[in-house]
C-alpha cells in the first residue's frame, strides 16, 4: 500500500465531500442476494460515500472470497473498507483474523481496547501498520446499555477515578489508534472526544437515525465520520437519503 488507511480514508472523504461510512448491514438469508445486493449498493452510491463498513451480517453467512469481491468492490469505488469485528481476544487470535481480513482486502478493524495491550492488541496494530491498514477502538457505544459498560467509573493505576471511556481515549491516543469510535447517540462524549483528540485522529460515529442519533448534532459536536446503516439501506430511495446526510454535514471549512 502506499500511504496509510488514515491518510486514505481523510483524502477520499475531501475528494467526494462525504463524511458517511455506509454500514452494509443487509440480513437477507441467501449469500449470493446479499453478496449481489452490497456490490450494486456501493456501485450506486460510492460516489457519495467515505468507506463501507462490513459486520457480521455479511462475514458470517459469506464466504471469504465473496467478502473479497465485496470489498474489490469498494475499492474500484474508491472507498476503503472497515471490518467491524470489535477483535476483544489473546494476540494470536487476534492476529489470525488480522492475516484474514487483510489478505481479502480491509483497510482497518474496529477492536474493543479493555482486552488490553501486551498479548492482545499490540501485535494486531503492528501487524496493521505495517501494510498501512488501521485499527480502530471502541470508545463509547451508541446504544442504551453502553452506559453499563463504557460508563463505569474505575481507578487507574494511580488511583485516580475516572470512566471506562475516559480510559480508552486515553489508549487510543497512547497505542496509536487509526480512529475511535464513539455513538452519535452521545453528542456530549463526542464534545469530549473531540476537544481531546483535536483532529489527531477521527471519530467514527453510529447510530445516526434508527438508533435515534442525529447526524447534524453529532457532527456539530465534532463527529468526523458518521456511519450509516439502515437508514439508508432501508430508506425509499437510498440515494436521495445518502446526499441529505452529505450535503447536510458537509462545509469547506468542515474537513476531516
Ligand atoms: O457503538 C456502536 N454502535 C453501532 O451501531 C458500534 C458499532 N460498530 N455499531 C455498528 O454500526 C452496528 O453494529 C451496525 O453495524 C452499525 C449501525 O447501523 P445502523 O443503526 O445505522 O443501522
Amino acid at each position: 500500500m502506499t500511504n496509510d488507511f488514515l491518510k486514505r480514508i481523510r483524502q477520499r472523504a475531501k475528494d467526494q465531500s462525504s463524511r458517511i461510512v455506509l454500514a452494509l448491514d443487509y440480513t437477507d438469508k441467501d449469500p449470493e442476494k446479499l453478496e449481489a445486493k452490497s456490490r450494486k449498493i456501493i456501485e450506486e452510491l460510492g460516489g457519495n460515500l467515505a468507506a463501507v463498513k462490513i459486520n457480521y451480517h455479511l462475514l458470517l453467512p459469506l464466504n471469504l472470497e465473496s467478502v473479497k469481491r465485496i470489498v474489490k468492490t469498494a475499492h474500484e469505488t474508491g472507498l476503503q473498507a472497515i471490518a467491524d469485528m470489535k477483535l476483544n481476544d489473546i494476540s494470536s487470535t487476534n492476529l489470525t483474523a488480522g492475516n484474514y481480513l487483510w489478505s481479502a482486502g480491509f483497510d482497518a478493524v474496529i477492536a474493543n481496547p479493555i482486552v488490553g495491550f501486551e498479548e492482545g492488541l499490540a501485535p494486531l496494530i503492528d501487524q496493521a501498520h505495517s501494510d498501512g491498514r488501521g485499527v480502530i477502538f471502541l470508545v463509547y457505544m451508541s446504544h442504551k446499555g453502553a452506559e453499563d459498560g463504557y460508563g463505569l467509573t474505575v481507578l487507574d493505576e494511580n488511583g485516580n477515578r475516572l470512566r471506562l471511556h475516559e480510559v480508552f481515549l486515553e489508549r487510543a491516543v497512547k497505542w496509536e489508534a487509526d480512529g475511535v469510535v464513539v455513538g452519535a447517540t452521545k453528542p456530549s462524549i463526542i464534545s469530549y472526544v473531540a476537544e481531546r483528540l483535536k483532529g489527531s485522529r477521527p471519530i467514527f460515529c453510529p447510530g445516526v437515525g434508527v438508533q435515534g442519533g442525529s447526524h447534524i448534532e453529532a457532527v456539530q459536536a465534532g463527529a468526523d465520520f458518521l456511519i450509516v446503516g439502515r437508514t439508508i439501506l432501508y430508506s425509499d430511495n437510498p440515494a436521495a437519503t445518502t446526499e441529505r446526510i452529505r450535503s447536510d454535514v458537509w462545509a469547506p471549512h468542515q474537513e476531516t
